[in-house]
């Protein structure tokens, strides 16, 4: 961070298809037809036994469903192949039109995935050192896409050698630079150790999964932790274990469910081998996506099954629920930057504040082919575009000319042939100071109740009667004045990054406008009342509620609420309710930023 604040302004969060946008990724276009990405001719095994194991259902606007989970074979062996013909869906006990709904598999290459993996090399003096370096540096060459390896070393103690990176010469190099240490071997400390190094995670704009890899040659001799304690920081992680000559198998064999071998010869050959199995295991993870046809408030419930599955008993069936609500029909097809409901054709155009970095997703709309996004710019000396390493739809737009100039960023998805243009242009940056939001009045203008009657008023919006800062999103004093009109202003910047719902309250009409950026050009209509309410009365309308709207944590949105009152009481507040906001709230000051150039009045 310089030393100003930096603002991401993350716009759209609604990442309907987030998916790998590397080049030359193998497995990448046409729905991802089961090959590792590693070796294109591996024999398929001939497997009858299919096992589940559950990571969610997850909906996105429109009317997506994605379905997460994983697939294991005989011996917990990740069943790594199967294809989407395999798999049958149903909604509410009606099998799933697969055509209609445009049912299609995802696989690691086709969304925002991370396979972290940590290497534990044993270190302690009297190992054979060299042998297991050796097998090391054949294990982190065999590196695929989307994963990237962590090196611990552990002798008397486990000790991070280097943390998660894809750079495989930065991972040789710190294999090379590995001494021996310490005589004792902390081997269960090692993979306790391994096991806490990331955590696990499901959510549509981030998959993160773990795998663990001992190299060892003998046993724990250093008896700080039991193989009981290891044992169980295993059951939660994917562990992989290679001994040599002089390992304690039996050991080994506890901590490592993902899989164990044990070699005093050919042990490169076993780390490439344990490589692929855990890119096999990355290749199980599945998410079936498709669009439903299921409308309205009710709870729908899903079944998934793989056909000819032997297994009738525990995770041969995998259930799941979603609702509706607020399914819609989708757009036309088409490719789509900052998509949203509030802004169903996305946005053409990007105001960028100077030295500044804004984050914008890409959605293909009615895709018949799992996307495959790259971006670019027009012009690099204006306005830099670089692609998420991760999840290809998104890209960090970064400012770097002056105030007034002008460069196009595109987005083509290769996979479906779309492209989609935005001008850019540079404005002046602007810094943010929470605490407060601008409320403004227009007095004696009638007393009309609709917000129609303030916005014709000759002085709206500029020479408002009065304005003052409010310390949270509510006008107080209430019952304060009769034939007044009001506007709240300012921007918001939620505290986490997700979805959240905005209500509105006022006497006598109001309208509640949320902006996808810093821009008040952007806003939408989210929420209104249309005759009155108490005082933080907000559920007399249902449309005083918004839909849930993703935002992201730590960027800045124009906010603006318009208020209108006849005679008899008045009031105008907003509240919210989302991540780190677990029930309704009147918006504290803490979230709110005035306009710049009114900071300091009615001070
Ligand atoms: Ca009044
Ligand atoms: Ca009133």
């Amino acid at each position: 961070m310089r030393g100003r604040s930096l603002f991401l302004v993350v716009i759209s969060l609604l990442m309907l298809f987030t998916f790998c946008g590397k080049k030359n990724d193998k497995g990448t276009n046409n729905g991802d037809n089961g090959n590792n990405g590693n070796n294109g001719s591996e024999v398929i095994p001939n497997w009858k036994f299919f096992k589940f194991a559950d990571h969610g259902v997850q909906i996105q606007n429109p009317n997506y469903v994605n379905i997460m989970f994983q697939v294991f074979g005989p011996d917990a062996k990740a069943a790594w192949f199967l294809k989407l013909n395999q798999f049958q869906v149903k909604e509410n006990d009606t099998p799933l039109n697969p055509v209609t709904t445009l049912l299609q598999v995802r696989k690691k290459n086709n969304i925002p995935y991370e396979l972290k993996t940590v290497l534990l090399l044993d270190n302690n003096a009297g190992t054979n050192l060299d042998s297991l370096k050796a097998a090391a540096k054949q294990f982190v060459i065999k590196i695929t896409s989307k994963q990237t390896i962590a090196l611990y070393t552990f002798a008397d103690a486990p000790v991070q050698a280097f943390g998660f990176t894809s750079d495989v010469n930065a991972l040789t190099a710190a294999i090379d630079a590995v001494q021996p240490g310490a005589a004792g071997s902390d081997l269960y400390g090692a993979v306790i150790a391994g096991t806490g190094a990331f955590e696990e995670k499901y959510e549509l704009k981030k998959v993160v999964q773990g795998a663990v890899v001992v190299l060892t040659d003998g046993p724990d001799t250093q008896g700080s932790h039991t193989p009981e304690e290891a044992a169980q920081a295993a059951d939660e992680s994917q562990v992989y274990a290679l001994g040599a000559g002089g390992a304690d198998s039996t050991a080994l064999k506890q901590v490592a469910k993902g899989g164990f071998a044990f070699a005093s010869s050919s042990f490169v050959n076993k780390a490439a081998g344990l490589a692929d199995e855990i890119v096999h295991y990355s290749q199980s993870f599945f998410v079936l996506n498709y669009m439903s046809t299921l409308r309205g408030f009710s709870t729908q419930y899903l079944k998934v099954t793989i056909g000819d599955n032997e297994n009738t008993g525990d995770g041969s069936l995998l259930q799941g629920e979603f609702r509706s609500s607020y399914f819609e029909n989708p757009p036309s097809m088409g490719l789509y930057v900052d998509y949203s409901t509030g802004k169903p054709t996305g946005i053409d155009s990007l105001s960028l504040m100077v030295n500044d970095t804004t984050t914008v997703s890409a959605l293909t709309m009615v895709a018949t082919n799992p996307p495959n996004y790259i971006w670019s710019t027009e012009n690099s000396a204006i306005v830099q575009v670089e692609q998420d390493e991760f999840d290809g739809a998104k890209a960090f737009v970064m400012a770097q000319g002056q105030i007034g100039q002008k460069a196009n960023i595109t987005v083509t998805d290769q996979a479906n042939s779309l492209t989609k243009t935005v001008g850019c242009r540079l404005v002046k940056y602007e810094a943010f100071t929470v605490g407060s939001i601008l409320f403004e009045w227009w007095a004696g203008i009638g007393s009309g109740v609709l917000i129609s009657d303030l916005r014709k008023v000759k002085t709206f919006p500029f020479n408002p009667t009065g304005s003052k800062l409010l310390t949270s999103y509510d006008m107080l004093p209430i019952d304060w004045a009769d034939n007044y009109g009001s506007r709240i202003r300012g921007y918001l910047q939620p505290p986490e990054t997700g979805e959240y719902t905005f209500w509105v309250a006022s006497d006598d009409a109001s309208e509640l406008w949320l902006s996808t950026d810093t821009d008040s050009m952007n806003a939408v209509k989210i929420a209104f009342v249309a005759a009155w309410t108490n005082h933080n009365e907000w559920g007399k309308e249902p449309n005083q509620k918004s839909k849930p709207i993703p935002l992201s944590a730590g960027n800045f949105y124009y906010i603006e609420s318009l208020q209108k009152e006849g005679g008899g009481g008045d009031n105008h507040t907003v509240a919210w309710q989302g991540p780190g906001i677990p029930t309704r709230t009147i918006i504290a000051g803490q979230y709110l930023a005035p306009p710049i150039n009114k900071m300091h009045i009615g001070e």
